[in-house]
């Protein structure tokens, strides 16, 4: 298999975290979107990443479809999210909300790269305030350990990513440790297994 996309791209690295949870090799191809759309085109037309590549030459596109193949792959025993019930509920919820601030700083980002003088402060300031209440829905829920049925689960996956996002780059000055302590100590947690840490693009 042949993952495509950096692990600055927080789609592809829950896609590559996951991977590497699983015991699943692959070979990394860290195009970036932005600046090596010409390498990526062959692979992904749109230019979006992750896609994923497979042995027989398919190619699946979007990262909650990829992870749902390959949970489908090692079966639901290995799979890093429940079959049915409330942690499965309870995970599609965490996921659903970081994802939705994952959104809000894919365009914080998308906002930096205007020139200055074409940048809306009010539209910067107002993408913040979504992702800073979707952090603070995501520390009320959040308890000690693991986020869903004390087990590693996808919701931690695409929480610590997210976070990490925000408080390593994109918002560190209200998005830290101190703020949202449970989420900060999930990272840390999470940053003792060799997929998250190997994978941290942000050093
Ligand atoms: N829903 C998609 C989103 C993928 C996505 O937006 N990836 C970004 C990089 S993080 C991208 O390819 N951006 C380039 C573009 O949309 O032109 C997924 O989960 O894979």
């Amino acid at each position: 298999m042949k993952l495509i996309g950096p692990w600055f791209s927080g789609y592809t690295r829950r896609v590559g975290i996951t991977l590497k949870l699983l015991g699943i090799p692959f070979e990394h191809l860290p195009f970036h979107a932005y600046e090596q759309q010409d390498l990526i085109r062959p692979f992904s037309p749109m230019v979006k990443v992750p896609a994923l590549v497979l042995d027989d030459g398919d190619i699946l596109y979007d990262s909650a479809s990829i992870i749902d193949y390959l949970h489908e792959q090692v079966g639901p025993a290995r799979a890093l999210l429940a079959a049915n019930g409330a942690d499965r509920r309870d995970a599609l919820q965490f996921i659903g909300i970081a994802s939705a601030i994952y959104g809000k700083l894919s365009d914080i980002y998308d906002e930096t790269l205007r020139p200055s003088e074409l940048q809306i402060a009010s539209s910067s300031e107002s993408l913040r305030t979504q992702a800073l209440a979707g952090f603070q829905m995501l520390e009320s829920r959040a308890g000690d350990g693991w986020l869903v049925g004390n087990t590693l689960s996808q919701a931690d996956v695409m929480v610590v990513i997210t976070f990490q996002s925000a408080s390593l780059a994109m918002m560190p000055d209200v998005i830290h440790a101190a703020a949202f302590p449970k989420l900060a100590q999930l990272a840390a947690r999470a940053m003792e297994i060799d997929a998250f840490d190997s994978t941290l693009p942000f050093r």
